[in-house]
């Protein structure tokens, strides 16, 4: 590779990252933040060295087949690869990187807010003052639920789990954990934390479902219908992850009836579609997909992809080399 690559960045990145690159790499940014079109993405694979794309831009199998020879690194500007075809960059010999770690904090105060915002009505108490309807403090009016002393069951015990399942300690939330594998003992005697090898069994004895696994084939509708029912009726879910994990069509039939109290979701299947219908309830906090919305985050992260793409560009292995069975 030359040592000035072209590197096509798909969406506006925080200035300090595009001048850094500016001055290290041949970059093409997209400074007006219009999103790709798929024949736009195309062009970009086949003309590109290195491609950062984000959450935003759908890298499947049928743009891979149409990469040029050049592009050997693919510097994704977030955590989850969902939006990537990984086994198709595998086949190509494409390196897939991303940037793990710098969004942890951010993702785990969201979803403490979240967690805050339903079972306090948050959002209902915002919309009553707005409507100019708010008639003074009455002893009945807005109650929604303690937090204090309920069961948090937290899937996907990984780095924002962890960090979700610490924060829960402080609001005095007992934690209970579904992963694939079991974490190391000295974590879960730290977090304070019950492991459920069952999912099934965890969730039908939760106040509080936290998402917080990463979007694969395996996680993809996770929580479905069927587990769904699982829960008891006066439970919360909150979705910080992705949409997809979500049966979203059977939550919301179950929000509907009140078959559960209530959701905070940040993603959404669909997004930025959102189903009409969850518009319509009140027990739902709704969040467009800014979990790790912080600068210091996003300049964290631009950082990340930096230097996956310089130590790649150098000859290296880049840090955050993103491995199918990791996931
Ligand atoms: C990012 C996210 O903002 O990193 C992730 O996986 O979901 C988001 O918080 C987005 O992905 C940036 O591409």
């Amino acid at each position: 590779m030359s040592s000035k690559p072209l590197v096509i960045v798909t969406r506006k990145l925080p200035d300090a990252i595009e001048t850094r690159m500016m001055e290290l790499f041949n970059v093409r940014l997209n400074t007006e933040d219009i999103p790709l079109t798929q024949p736009q993405i195309i062009e970009a694979v086949k003309t590109a060295d290195v491609l950062v794309p984000t959450v935003t831009d759908r890298i499947d199998a049928a743009v891979l087949s149409q990469a040029g020879e050049r592009l050997r690194l693919i510097a994704s500007f977030g955590t989850g690869v969902d939006h990537i075809d990984l086994a198709s960059a595998r086949q190509r010999g494409i390196t897939v990187t991303n940037t793990p770690g710098v969004l942890t904090e951010d993702t785990a105060d969201m979803t403490m807010t979240l967690i805050l915002a339903v079972a306090r009505r948050l959002s209902e108490g915002e919309r009553l003052i707005r409507s100019g309807k708010w008639q003074g403090w009455s002893p009945m009016a807005m109650l929604g639920h303690r937090i204090h002393g309920k069961r948090l069951g937290i899937v996907g015990m990984g780095r924002i789990g962890s960090a979700v399942a610490r924060r829960a300690r402080g609001f005095g939330l007992s934690v209970h954990y579904h992963n694939r594998r079991r974490v190391n003992p000295q974590l879960e005697q730290q977090l304070e934390a019950t492991y459920w090898e069952s999912l099934d069994q965890m969730l039908s004895r939760m106040d509080i479902i936290s998402i917080n696994c990463p979007h694969t084939p395996a996680t993809y509708h996770l929580l479905s219908a069927r587990r769904l029912k699982l829960l008891q009726s006066r439970a919360y879910i909150v979705n910080t992850a992705r949409g997809e994990v979500i049966d979203e069509n059977a939550l919301m039939r179950m929000l509907e009836k009140k078959e559960i109290a209530g959701a905070g979701l940040d993603v959404f299947e669909h997004e930025p579609a959102i189903n009409p219908k969850l518009l319509r309830l009140d027990n739902v906090v709704l969040l467009p997909h800014m979990g790790s919305a912080t600068i210091e985050g996003r300049v964290d992260m631009g950082e990340k992809v930096i230097i996956n793409i310089k130590t790649f560009v150098d000859g290296h292995k880049p840090p955050d080399r993103v491995i199918e069975s990791m996931l």
